[in-house]
């Protein structure tokens, strides 16, 4: 299957039934009157999460829908048939964004959640609607008004708790492979993952969370680099950041180099996502002696300044792994059962959420004109769409 997060399509809602002009004419009813029906309301383009589609591919093979029609009324004082709504399925976690003034209309993030996107066409009235006491014959009728119509962006990010982040070949899908059921492909060549993937972890207390694998990033990628930044949008959603980083390299390159071009990548791309929660996974400690391991992560943590926890595992052996996915499992549930009780932190959530996605839309806007400008429509670093992937279980 085809992975698509983002796509730009037209809508356009039904317009709205003429209204009739007619007049009763039967045998032995004189002057029957204004018997001109209305026409039926044109069918309003409904977005809704669909739980079984995982991504935006339907819509980059048709871009435009236009929902059905009201039908005019009819004589005898029939109202036209109004025209159905357009229906179109989105994957839970799809941002809608107006494409011409970049207005958010709104963000699906439950199953059966809807949104409206264009209004159906109120419809048109019949003469019969202006018979009055001084017109009782009323030549008079209203067309139906026109379906709203826009063009919107549709922007898909991973609903996931948790999120990994780190150079290729840091262990990130490996780790997802040791704590889920989810089979992301590893391997020990950078960019093995082209694409997000989600996996859900079952803690023993049978509480579960969801990590997202996102690709490996590397230094420039907020320029452009590698597979870019478009995919670093998966991250806006989660509650915490995990950093991985490998204990030692096959390029010879430091472990404070390592983790710091992942640092200023995030930096760049978003502020706020940068300040916010973040730990330090340092992974496949089974490749050194444990002092050794000890003096790296102390010296490291020093030179970062770093304020987080910090693990220390091997997904390989899967080493630390069960104390790492406890230890998020209570912080995810402590910061939801805090965002129940009180509206302050959800406020402050929803706040942050929206100045990360802010940011990341901009970084990524950004980042796109500049590349239209340099490479002049060439398309670089990004894989949106030749990509194919399987999406995990
Ligand atoms: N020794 C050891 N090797 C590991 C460990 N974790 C991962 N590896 C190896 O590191 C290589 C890269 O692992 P991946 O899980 O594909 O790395 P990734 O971060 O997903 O890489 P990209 O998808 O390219 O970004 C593979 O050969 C893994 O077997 C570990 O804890 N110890
Ligand atoms: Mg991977």
């Amino acid at each position: 299957m085809k992975f698509v997060d983002e796509a730009v399509v037209t809508v356009r809602a039904g317009n709205g039934g003429d209204g009739c002009l007619s007049f009763r004419r039967e045998k032995y009813i004189p002057k029957g009157g204004p018997d001109g029906g209305d026409g039926g309301k044109g069918g309003n383009v409904v977005l809704t999460a669909h739980g079984e589609s995982t991504t935006l591919l339907d819509f980059r093979y048709r871009r435009s829908f236009v929902a059905k029609s009201g039908s005019k009324g009819g004589g005898g004082n029939c109202t036209g048939a109004a025209g159905d709504d357009l229906v179109l399925f989105v994957p839970p976690g799809t941002t809608i964004i107006d494409h011409d003034d970049g207005d958010i209309l709104g963000d699906l993030t439950e199953i059966g959640q809807s949104l409206v996107v264009c209004q159906g066409g109120f419809h048109g009235l019949g003469n019969s609607r202006y018979k009055s006491s001084t017109n009782r014959a009323p030549r008079k009728t209203s067309l139906g008004q026109k379906g709203e119509e826009r063009t919107i962006r549709l922007e898909l990010k991973l609903l996931a708790d948790v999120a990994l982040v780190g150079l290729p070949n840091a262990g990130k899908s490996t780790f997802i492979r040791s704590i889920s059921a989810a089979r992301p492909k590893v391997a020990d060549y950078p960019f093995t993952t082209l694409v997000p993937s989600l996996g859900v972890v079952e803690c023993k207390s049978a509480k579960s969370f969801v990590v997202a694998d996102i690709p490996g990033l590397i230094e420039g990628a907020s320029a452009g680099a590698g597979l870019g930044i478009r995919f670093l949008k998966h991250l806006t959603r989660a509650r915490l950041l995990l950093h991985v980083v490998e204990v030692s390299s096959f390029d010879g390159s430091s472990i404070l180099d390592r983790a710091l071009v992942i640092e200023k990548e995030l930096e760049r791309f978003s502020a706020t996502l940068y300040a916010g929660e973040r730990w330090l996974i340092i992974n496949k400690i089974d490749l050194m002696p444990k002092e050794d391991v000890d003096d790296l992560i102390d010296d490291l943590l020093g030179k970062l300044r770093w304020k987080y926890p910090v693990f220390r595992i091997s997904s390989l052996r899967s080493e630390g792994t069960e104390l790492l996915c406890s230890r998020i499992l209570g912080y995810l549930e402590i910061l939801k059962a805090n965002e129940k009780t009180s509206e302050e932190v959800r406020k402050r959530s929803d706040l942050r959420l929206r100045r990360v996605q802010q940011e990341a839309r901009d970084r990524i806007s950004e980042l796109d004109n500049l590349r239209r400008q340099n490479l002049k429509g060439e398309s670089r670093g990004d894989i949106e769409d030749k990509t194919e992937v399987g999406y995990v279980d």
